[in-house]
């Protein structure tokens, strides 16, 4: 294999390594959410912490010092106000540095805004943040890649809430029509929308059967549990299959931190010292109480 496609295969860290990683996301997240003056979507990178942590420390084929390399996998995250936890897994997989993050979050001409640009911030495929637009952006790649005869994933994060948005299930559709194995969507199905519960505002339910109805091969898992993430990842078709998969997450908004668990008042909002210490306090409760 060319050097270059070898090193896109990268460390394969172990579940328990894993869990460290995204113990280490999830303090990162709370002591920028205690120092950055504005809110912090802090309620939606909780959840989607693990689901970071096992893409990219474990599933994607991305090379942090060759980030145009062709054949690495494309990564879009569509629900895009979760970036800043999307920039520290990629920086503590070596894209960025974790303090230019906190340097200069959400100000004025940053790299680092609240939603994604890729302009600003090579390394970042897509930029997104009007929810809605992260499948259908996707779908183009997997297509284009398709047209091409690479073989790499096109992986799309999607918040369950914004799939009550019809440009999703366009794509869902045009994918299926298309064939698009290539494509994997995962959903961070944490039941909440910004101010309510989801299901209060739309039907989802039945939302797995939704997917199948449009053609996708659904996987339903923990999205907090890590083996869960590493198994699905593994058991993810080829990229040369025929038919997209959603891998569809349950989580918990706030995961980890007590007081944020569920509460729909923790969509967004920030931290201060005192209350810092004590969401980390929660945190590190939180992994004792898992590793009994
Ligand atoms: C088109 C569009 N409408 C509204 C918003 C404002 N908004 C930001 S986050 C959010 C809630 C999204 O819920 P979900 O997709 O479930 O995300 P999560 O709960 O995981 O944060 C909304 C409505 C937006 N970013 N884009």
């Amino acid at each position: 294999m060319r050097d270059d496609v070898a090193r896109l295969e990268g460390d394969r860290p172990s579940v328990a390594e894993l869990e460290d990683r995204a113990f280490e996301l999830r303090s990162k997240l709370l002591h920028l959410c205690g120092t950055y003056e504005g809110a912090v979507h802090i309620g939606g990178d909780l959840s989607a912490a693990d689901i970071f942590t096992a893409l990219f420390h474990y599933g994607l084929r991305v090379d942090p010092h060759d980030i145009s390399n062709p054949h690495r996998d494309r990564f879009l995250l569509s629900k895009g106000h979760a970036a800043v936890c999307m920039y520290i897994a990629m920086s503590m997989r070596g894209f960025f540095s974790y303090e230019g993050i906190v340097d200069t979050y959400g100000q004025l001409d940053s790299a680092y805004g609240m939603h994604p640009c890729k302009v600003q911030l090579p390394g970042v495929e897509a930029s997104t943040g009007s929810l809605g637009h992260g499948l259908p952006i996707a779908v183009g790649m997997a297509l284009s890649g398709r047209h091409r005869g690479d073989a790499h994933r096109v992986v799309c994060l999607l918040g369950d809430g914004e799939t009550g948005e019809g440009s999703v299930w366009e794509a869902a559709m045009a994918a299926r029509s298309n064939s698009l194995g290539n494509l994997v969507a995962f959903v961070d199905r944490n039941r909440q929308l910004m101010t309510s519960h989801a299901e209060e505002r739309i039907a989802f339910e039945p939302y797995p059967d939704k997917w199948r109805a449009f053609g996708w091969d659904v996987v339903e898992i923990d999205g907090h549990d890590m083996a869960s993430l590493v198994k699905a990842i593994d058991e993810l078709p080829a990229p040369d299959s025929d038919r997209p998969t959603v891998v569809i997450c349950e989580t918990v908004k706030g995961k980890g931190v007590d007081f944020m668990e569920r509460n729909l008042a923790w969509h967004a909002g920030s931290l201060g010292a005192e209350d810092l210490q004590r969401a980390l306090a929660a945190l590190e409760a939180s992994r004792q109480k898992e590793t009994v």
